[in-house]
């Protein structure tokens, strides 16, 4: 028969505390999501947007931000701001005129906690047909 070892007992019950205590802490940092763009999500524009922002729930370095056509081209953005710096909101202009048609905004950046993410808005410019 072996002996009990009560304090065997008590430093497994001590270490699955500690095991769980960890496992559930919550990151000091926050995970960036996307809160709102402009346009926003679906938008139908009367006008071709003269710029795009989009704003996420905690800092987010973007580093990329890519306008796409129906066609799947990529139409000029001026980026605003820094791309190295941590940012809630990212902005570019867009010069020109917009045609009418369906519209992507792609972006992807890294959040303060360390997690790669991305994601698109999409909006319609309407408009005569030529
Ligand atoms: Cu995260």
């Amino acid at each position: 028969m072996s002996r009990p070892i009560p304090y065997a007992h008590a430093l497994v019950a001590l270490g699955l505390v500690l095991v769980l205590a960890v496992g559930t802490a919550r990151p000091a940092t926050a995970h960036a999501e996307l809160r709102a763009s402009e346009p926003a999500e679906g938008a139908v524009l009367s006008a071709p947007p003269g710029r795009i922002a989009l704003s996420f729930t905690a800092p987010m370095q973007v580093t990329s931000l890519r306008l796409l056509d129906e066609a799947g081209e990529e139409r000029p953005l001026r980026r605003e701001g820094s791309r190295t710096a941590a940012t809630a909101e990212a902005r570019a202009g867009v010069p020109g005129l917009l045609p009418p048609g369906t519209y992507r905004v792609e972006y992807r950046g890294l959040s303060a906690d360390g997690h790669v993410g991305g994601g698109a808005v999409r909006f319609r410019v309407e408009g005569r047909t030529r």
